[in-house]
């Protein structure tokens, strides 16, 4: 039942991207055992120009407040592999783009510690700037890599 709602999901928001043009979002992979859940520590970065707004870390996951990578600060986090996170208080419900620079999907989900099935996942080295494509704004309240 669930990986059926999975593949529903996923085909949505194949369709949507292709409509836009991107290539951010659902593909077939394998989603990772949770092993644990953890709060994440986010590195929160002044993005006082566009240049700053650009440098995502390597094997980093950026959120922005806003579409198009924008809004400062924004925040690059570190997640562990097969650990679910959850974001702090004052960023959760609040991204509206992504950048994914690990070589691996991220998983988004909109209840707190991985719960429920994942409403959004950003593939491996991609990057998107309008959740709401896929129908995710303002909503992330945890992650799994
Ligand atoms: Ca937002
Ligand atoms: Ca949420």
């Amino acid at each position: 039942m669930k990986r059926k709602v999975a593949l529903i999901i996923g085909t949505l928001s194949l369709s949507t991207i292709g409509f836009a043009g991107l290539s951010p979002a659902a593909q077939a992979v394998e989603k990772p055992p949770i092993q644990g859940v953890e709060e994440i520590a986010v590195e929160v970065i002044e993005a006082g120009d566009v240049t700053a707004l650009n440098a995502c870390s390597n094997n980093r996951l950026c959120l922005y407040e806003h579409d198009n990578f924008t809004g400062s600060p924004y925040v690059q986090i570190q997640l562990a592999q097969g650990y679910c996170g959850n974001l702090p208080a004052a960023y959760n419900n609040w991204a509206s783009s992504q950048k994914n620079t690990y070589n691996r999907s991220v998983w988004f989900y909109d209840r707190a510690s991985c719960a429920g099935a994942h409403g959004y996942s950003a593939a491996a080295e991609s990057q998107d700037k309008d959740l709401t494509n896929n129908g995710f704004d303002n909503k992330t309240s945890s992650l799994l890599l």
